[in-house]
Parts: C-alpha cells; sequence; structure tokens
C-alpha cells in the first residue's frame, strides 16, 4: 500500500496511523513544510483538503455541513486514480485514416498518446465536416448531467454551448431522472410538480399524521446534489423521526425492499411488488370511494374527471372491478393490509412523499397521475403538512431558506451581441433537434423514423457523431448489449472524461478533463442557498488533463468563434464576474457581500436564514382558498384526474384516466417468470453518485466477492442454494452479469435488487459476454414509459439467478486500455 493510501485507510477508519510520545513531534515540522489545508466543494459536499508536496491527502468535512457524507472522503481517491485519462488519445485506426474507420474495433483496439493540437484537430474538423454535410441532425450532444460541476466549467454546459456555437445538436427533452412524470404533470396539476418548491419539512412535521415514503428513499438520495450539497434537511428527517418515535407520526414505506428511509423511521413496510403501485392505488381509490370514506367535496371543488375514472372503478368500462381483491392479487400486499392503509391515510392528515422510480417504469405516467388521484381523494392538498410531493427527496429541499443571491452561470445560449458580428454564423441557420431523452440509442437503431410523444410526432434524427461530456451512456443508458451494437453505426465518438470509463474505452477520441480541485469555478449550496463557494485549482491537473472550459474554447477557437465562447473572459475572470452579479443582486436585498478578494482568500461567504420567508409553507394551499383565482395551468384550471388532451390523442398506452396496464416484464405474466422469475429493481445508491466513485477505495467498502452486491431474500437463496458471499450469474435474454450476493430479509419474494453504476466490465468489451462486475443495464429494456412521454423504464426486468459455476475472469474496468506512444 501506497502511503497516501494508508493514511486515507488509517483515516476513514479513524485508526491512529501514528504512535506519539509525548512532547515529541516526530519529524512533523520536516515532513509538513507545504502541508497546507484548502476548502473546495463538489456534488458530495463542501470539504477541507489537505494538501501536501501536489498531492490530496485527505478530505474531511467541512463545519458547516449538516451531515456531511462520508463520499466526500473520496475526493483524494479521484483525483490521484489509477484510471485517470492522463493524456488526449486517439484510437488507432481512427488516427491512422485521420477519420472514421474499423468502428467494430472501438474498445479493442490501442490507443495511440497524441498531442492537444493534433486531438483538438482532428475533433474539430470531424465536428464541422460532419455538421456541415448533414447538419446538425448528426451530431448526438445531450452530455449528461451528472459528471463535474460547478457555474463556469460544468462539462454539460460548457459542451453544449461549444456544439451551439458549431451550429446546433441533437440533445433531449426532460431527463433520465423524472422524464415520465414531466411531461404527464402538467396535464395532470398543470406544472412539471417533479422540480416545484415543495412543502416544507417543518410544516410536514408540525402537521402532519401521516408521512408516506412511497418508492422513495430520501435519506439516500439526498446525500448529492447537482450542485454543492449542505446536507441541511438531515435535522429535518431527525425531528421526523423523533415525531415518529413519540406516536406523532405515523410513518409508512411503500416499495419492494426495506430501504434506508424505511429502516431509520422504522415505517411501517407496504411490500408491494415492483411495478404495480398503480394497481395498489386503484385497489385503494376503489376502497375510498366505496366505503365514503374519500372527500367528495374536495373531488367535486378542485377536480374534473372524477366521473369517468369512477366508471373505471367500478368496472363499467372493461368489466374488471378494481377493488382490494383484483388489487391485492396483482400488487402482492393483502387485501387487510390496504384496506387498513387507504383508511388510516383518510381519517387524518396525509402526505403522500413519491420518488422518482415509480415512473421510472413501463407506463411510468401512471403512477404520479394516479398518486395524485389518491391524494386528491385523501383531500388533504392545501392544508397545512399534508398533500403530495415528488421533490422532497432530491437536493435538500423543504429546509428552512436563507436570505441570499442565487449565482448565475456560464450560459448555454450564445450571446445576441455575436449574432451581429457574425451574420454567416452556423447558429443563426439551424435549430438544435429536440428527442425525448433516454431515446438517443433508437434514433441511432431507426433514424428517420417517426417517435409519437405527447400529441406530436417526432422525426428521430440520424446520429453520426456523438460528443460526451459529463456522462457515462455505457452505463447510465439501458439494454448494454444492444446499445454496443447501434454504436457501431455512428462514425465519430468523441468523450471528455476525467477517467478511463467503459464509455471512454468505447471512443475514438477522448480529452482528459481536469476535475473540480484541479481547475477554478464558483458554487453555491443546492437547496438553500447558504454558501457561495470559491473552487480554488489546488492541485496541478492530472499528465495534461484540461477543464470542460478550455477543452470547448479550443474547439471553438478552431472554428473561428473563441470569443463567442469565451465572451473574452478566462475561467477566472467568469468566477468573479459571476460574483460580482451576486454583489448586484444582494444589494437589491439590502444584502453586503465581501469583495471578491476577500471572498476568494477565505473560501465562501454564508448567509442567514431569510425571516421574511415563509419557512412553513404548504404547496397549494392559495389553489385551495380560491380554486378560480388560483387555478392551476391545467386546461380546465383544476386537477384532471380525467384529462381529455391526453384522450384525445388515442395512445393505447396512456388513456384518459389513470390505468392500470400490464409492463412488459413483470411478476404476473406467468409464462414470462417460468423462464426468468426475478424482477430486478436498480435503485441508486448510497455509496456513489451512479458510476462515479466506483473507481475509489469506497468500492472495497460494500463490495461482495468483488462485484456489485445483488440483494436478495432467504427464500429465494435458499431455493437457488446461494449465500451472502457467493458470485452469481444474473441473466436474460439481453445479457448477462455476475455479482455479489447478499441474502438479506429487507428484499420480498421474486425480487433482486441491483444498485445502478456499477462498472462496466466485461470479458471482451465491444461484444456481448459476461460483464464480470455487475452493470445492471446489461439486463433492462431500452423502451419508451409510452407514446406519451418515452421516458425510460429502468427498473423494469425480468432475469434469473444462479451460482456461477463458470470461470472468473479479471476484472478489467477499473485499468487502462493499451496504449501506444506512436502510430
Ligand atoms: N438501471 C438504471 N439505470 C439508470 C437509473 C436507474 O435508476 N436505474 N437512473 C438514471 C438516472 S436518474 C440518471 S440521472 C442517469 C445518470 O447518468 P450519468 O449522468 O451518465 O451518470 P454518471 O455515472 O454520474 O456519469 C458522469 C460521468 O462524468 C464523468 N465526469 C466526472 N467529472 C467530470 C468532468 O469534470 N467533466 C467531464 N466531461 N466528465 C466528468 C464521470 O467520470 C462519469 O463517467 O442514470 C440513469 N440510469
Ligand atoms: N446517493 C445517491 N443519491 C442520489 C443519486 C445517486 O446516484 N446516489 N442519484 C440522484 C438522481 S440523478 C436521482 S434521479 C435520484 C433518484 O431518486 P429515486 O428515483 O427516488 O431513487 P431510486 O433509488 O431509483 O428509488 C427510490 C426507491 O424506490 C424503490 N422502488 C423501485 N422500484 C419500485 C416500484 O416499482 N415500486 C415502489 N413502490 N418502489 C420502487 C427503490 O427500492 C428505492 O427504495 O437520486 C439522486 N440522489
Ligand atoms: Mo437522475
Amino acid at each position: 500500500m501506497k502511503r497516501r493510501d494508508f493514511i486515507k485507510y488509517g483515516s476513514i477508519l479513524g485508526a491512529a496511523t501514528t504512535v506519539k510520545a509525548k512532547g515529541f513531534d516526530g519529524w512533523a515540522d520536516l515532513t509538513n513544510f507545504d502541508r497546507k489545508t484548502v476548502l473546495s466543494s463538489n456534488r458530495f459536499g463542501m470539504f477541507e483538503a489537505v494538501i501536501q508536496s501536489g498531492e490530496v491527502l485527505e478530505t474531511k468535512a467541512f463545519k458547516g455541513d449538516y451531515f456531511p457524507s462520508p463520499m466526500i472522503k473520496a475526493a483524494a481517491d479521484r483525483i490521484q486514480n489509477q484510471t485517470r485519462v492522463e493524456y488526449p488519445m486517439v484510437r488507432k485506426s481512427f488516427l491512422k485514416a485521420k477519420g472514421p474507420s474499423n468502428n467494430h474495433l472501438r474498445g479493442k483496439e490501442e490507443f495511440v498518446r497524441v498531442s492537444w493540437d493534433v486531438a483538438l484537430d482532428l475533433a474539430a474538423k470531424h465536428m464541422r465536416d460532419t455538421f456541415d454535410k448533414h447538419g446538425p441532425e448528426s451530431i448526438y450532444g445531450e452530455c449528461y448531467w451528472w459528471g463535474g460541476s460547478g457555474r463556469v466549467s460544468w462539462g454539460r454546459t460548457v459542451s453544449r454551448r461549444m456544439m451551439r456555437i458549431l451550429g446546433g445538436f441533437v440533445t433531449e427533452s426532460g431527463d433520465y431522472s423524472t422524464g415520465a412524470g414531466l411531461v404527464i404533470m402538467p396535464h395532470v396539476l398543470g406544472g412539471s410538480s417533479v422540480y416545484d418548491t415543495p412543502t416544507k419539512w417543518k410544516s410536514i412535521i408540525e402537521n402532519a399524521k401521516n408521512v408516506v415514503v412511497w418508492g422513495c428513499d430520501p435519506l439516500v438520495t439526498n446525500q448529492i446534489t447537482w450542485s454543492t450539497p449542505l446536507h441541511r434537511c438531515y435535522k429535518d428527517y431527525e425531528k421526523l423521526q423523533a415525531a415518529v418515535f413519540s406516536g406523532k407520526i405515523k410513518a409508512f414505506s411503500v416499495d419492494p425492499r426495506k430501504n434506508d428511509t424505511q429502516k431509520f423511521l422504522d415505517a411501517e413496510h407496504i411490500a408491494v411488488k415492483p411495478n404495480t403501485d398503480v394497481a395498489l392505488m386503484i385497489g385503494m381509490a376503489h376502497y375510498l370511494y366505496t366505503k365514503k370514506l374519500y372527500d367528495e367535496k374536495f373531488i367535486r371543488k378542485y377536480t374534473v374527471g372524477f366521473n369517468k375514472f369512477k366508471k373505471y372503478l367500478l368496472g363499467k368500462e372493461d368489466g374488471q372491478e378494481k377493488d382490494i381483491k383484483w388489487a391485492s392479487k396483482i400488487c402482492g400486499v393483502d387485501e387487510k393490509t390496504i384496506a387498513k392503509f387507504a383508511t388510516t391515510l383518510a381519517k387524518e392528515r396525509t402526505v403522500l412523499l413519491c420518488g422518482r422510480a415509480l415512473q421510472r417504469q413501463d407506463h411510468g405516467e401512471q403512477a404520479h397521475w394516479m398518486c395524485t388521484v389518491l391524494a386528491a381523494m385523501l383531500g388533504h392538498m392545501g392544508l397545512p403538512g399534508g398533500g403530495i410531493e415528488f421533490s422532497l427527496a432530491y437536493n435538500s429541499s423543504g429546509a428552512t431558506d436563507k436570505l441570499a443571491p442565487t449565482i448565475t452561470g456560464i450560459s448555454q445560449s450564445i450571446p445576441e451581441k455575436y449574432n451581429k458580428k457574425y451574420p454567416n454564423a452556423p447558429w443563426l441557420k439551424h435549430h438544435d433537434v429536440v428527442i425525448p431523452s433516454s431515446r438517443s440509442i433508437e434514433a441511432i437503431q431507426r433514424p428517420g423514423e417517426d417517435l409519437d410523444q405527447n400529441g406530436k410526432k417526432i422525426k428521430l434524427p440520424h446520429i453520426r457523431l456523438m460528443y460526451n461530456a459529463s456522462g457515462s451512456p455505457l452505463t447510465r443508458h439501458h439494454d448494454v448489449n444492444n446499445m454496443i451494437e447501434q454504436w457501431k453505426k455512428v462514425d465519430t465518438v468523441i468523450t471528455a472524461e476525467p477517467y478511463w470509463t467503459s464509455t471512454a474505452k468505447m471512443s475514438d477520441i477522448v480529452f482528459p478533463v481536469a476535475t473540480e480541485l484541479e481547475r477554478v469555478d464558483i458554487d453555491q449550496t443546492g437547496g438553500t442557498k447558504e454558501y457561495i463557494i470559491a473552487r480554488k485549482a489546488h492541485v496541478k491537473p492530472a499528465g495534461e488533463s484540461q477543464s470542460d472550459f478550455w477543452i470547448c474554447k479550443e474547439l471553438c477557437k478552431r472554428w473561428g468563434y473563441e470569443e463567442v465562447f469565451t465572451e473574452e473572459k478566462t475561467e477566472l475572470e467568469w468566477v468573479k464576474y459571476i460574483y460580482e452579479d451576486a454583489v448586484q443582486k444582494a444589494k437589491a436585498m439590502n444584502l453586503k457581500m465581501p469583495s471578491f478578494d476577500k471572498f476568494w482568500e477565505k473560501g465562501y461567504v454564508r448567509f442567514e436564514d431569510d425571516d421574511k420567508a415563509t419557512q412553513n409553507y404548504t404547496r397549494y394551499t392559495d389553489f385551495r382558498e380560491n380554486p378560480y383565482k388560483h387555478r392551476l395551468g391545467t386546461p380546465s384550471g383544476k386537477i384532471e384526474i380525467y384529462s381529455p388532451v391526453i384522450a384525445k390523442f388515442n395512445y393505447d398506452d396512456c388513456k384518459g384516466h389513470p390505468t392500470w396496464m400490464e409492463p412488459i416484464e413483470w411478476l404476473g405474466d406467468k409464462k414470462q417468470t417460468k423462464k426468468y422469475p426475478m424482477h430486478i429493481i436498480s435503485p441508486h445508491s448510497k455509496y456513489r453518485l451512479h458510476s462515479q466513485l466506483n473507481n475509489t477505495f469506497i468500492r472495497g467498502l460494500y463490495e461482495i466477492s468483488g462485484r456489485e452486491p445483488v440483494l436478495i431474500n432467504p427464500k429465494e437463496a435458499k431455493r437457488r442454494g446461494l449465500k451472502t458471499g457467493d458470485i452469481a450469474r444474473v441473466f436474460n435474454d439481453r445479457g448477462e452479469i455476475l455479482a455479489g450476493v447478499y441474502v438479506t430479509d429487507a428484499v420480498i419474494d421474486e425480487v433482486a435488487v441491483l444498485c445502478e453504476g456499477a462498472w462496466y466490465s466485461p470479458e471482451n468489451l465491444g461484444d456481448k459476454t459476461l460483464c464480470q462486475h455487475g452493470n445492471v443495464n446489461v439486463l433492462t429494456i431500452d423502451k419508451g414509459t409510452s407514446k406519451l412521454a418515452q421516458s425510460n423504464i429502468a427498473h423494469t426486468a425480468l432475469v434469473e439467478i444462479e451460482k456461477f459455476k463458470g470461470e472468473l475472469k479479471p476484472i478489467n474496468a477499473f485499468t487502462k486500455p493499451k496504449i501506444v506512444q506512436s502510430l
């Protein structure tokens, strides 16, 4: 073990790494001469990093963090990491041909180390040529969300800005997170809902009697944010726990497994079969209606379409009454439990906290729609602490507001002033092509064909070049083996990455990217805006890596538009500009902020509570007060239990009211379960952010037999002769992976839980071979939720699991590809 690893392990395990005699400080003065402690932040939190001789030795929680995530401990390992891409690289055949060649060799062939100029010239030329010949539909530039962060050099923003300057690209509507919710909710509640400012925890804790976490695990998912988390909401979770333990609040968790939040609150577990929540909710609605437990007045005053839905409930539409007996058969929760659950929720003030996994499944639109109908029938919407929330499990929301300016960031759009200066610029002649998030591989598969979405037909673009930054398609996207096949049809794949991920290895040109501690930026804590944080370049970038800002600037320079990209500012000048802009905003709020130099020196500015803000805000109170004055954004201005707009689309997979529809794969289909008897769900891991940190020492703290854990219950384990620690093969027709077995009562029968994001490690990259490490997306289905939203169905898939008896091959996910120094 290297010295720095020893220090790192020592400190995280709380072990003493040195033994000190009193009054003798050893060699401290000699060895520590250039040791410094600096402040910075990333998506896991604010932290102090101890740096010596240009290396990060360890990271410590920032004292202002309310509940620091252990994940910040990985900051050092993220920088000095054996998987770093250190130099610009080009795949051998591509370099030889100076362009697309032997696509089928991606992932197999050597990379050649080249200079920045060679890599940038090649990329700039192929982007320009492809665009000029085929237009924006040929450039896939989704550049997903989660890699890097900051307001100046976040890969997603600057890459998209660069591709706008190129002339436009294929981008996404919605996202992988909430894609189905984002499309259905405007029809139902008149706004996105999933990104609305939620009810405050204070209001819930003081007023709610029942708190239901429904497919929702805030204790895990609030560890991170899209900016810097401060984890303020964990203080509220403690209060919620106290209220539950003292009997003031009853907590429920509806989930196929006992998740961390369920355990923390000791919540009553409603053990639902995966993807059957809609049937459970419809059964509850039937029970509330027939037992006259629902709030008829609320339904009459604030909703439209209940009568049509009622016909469906009572079986007048299809001959099937949707009573609790019917529901129980589908969702696996017994009738008595459903009846009691529905009655309890109706009798006292209830808030439903819905997670996103509910809609990341086949017909995912129905879950959010039906949750809303259920909440309307309970009638607590707009009453203090009651109703329904879709965004409390994320971004530290619901905590006390601070009186602080919101900082801006570099924009993805091109400043107006350059339109005059460059009247023939490509961006003036073209528009971006928009497809639903997660439909990119489908586009490559059937270019030019139509895709239904939300009442429109979208012509799928013909993608010929991909620019990846801040995202990792080979762990993010579903049905990896199909993706790899489709990917061969793409002429050029360019990836900007700090690490040799499977995506980087499957590329033609790889740009090494500097991570947060290696470049300058500015950020603000998410949710409450308590801190603005200075991010300095505290260590030298690994190898020749550069920031995403620099890479994009250099590409634009080669097209003659450098100044359009930079607006003639360096990264540090952008940081200053953003800070000064915040100072002006603060002034208008009667707040004084320190000068930039003072801020940069200290590392942060802190803001106090906003005394004037409604710290016990509840959503929809004004709508409840006066639904005519405060109409919702739906066509009727009310909650749409029946949507004439959706009904008119005439879709077979999304009707005019919430409907139970069998998912493409599920436990209720006995023909399917004969072959693949387990439903696999892939929640977000508490040990990482998607695939990020899987290449750090943290992996060693949770992996089982060197693989991603797969959780199954003792009954299923026994049936297969499996025990904790075994290596299992998890498979279906789409592919196969190995995983480390963990046997636990926390998971219900016929369900396997395997978190998304384990690095992809097939025996042969580029072929359909066994993933040795446990990337769940080898097993998932690449299909849209329905013709309405066309979002992804990550949580819908059947598999079988068996003890692995074959020969184990090395896990090569964390080793570099073959690299040669010249052609
Ligand atoms: N089966 C299954 N699949 C899922 C989900 C699920 O629940 N189940 N969830 C889905 C959801 S909600 C989401 S949001 C997506 C997440 O999908 P992604 O956003 O693609 O996930 P990450 O693995 O975080 O990818 C970020 C990548 O950026 C790289 N990176 C880090 N820093 C930088 C930087 O400074 N610059 C650049 N250029 N790159 C950087 C990281 O190394 C990493 O490879 O996954 C989706 N996939
Ligand atoms: N630590 C950490 N936090 C994260 C992320 C991360 O990667 N790591 N990712 C962030 C991102 S991008 C997003 S989008 C959010 C994701 O937030 P969510 O989508 O809410 O999170 P998931 O972990 O996918 O699922 C939440 C719960 O739903 C359960 N579940 C799965 N299928 C079903 C079902 O059919 N019915 C019911 N009732 N429950 C089901 C899971 O067991 C889990 O307990 O998290 C964010 N926060
Ligand atoms: Mo997400």
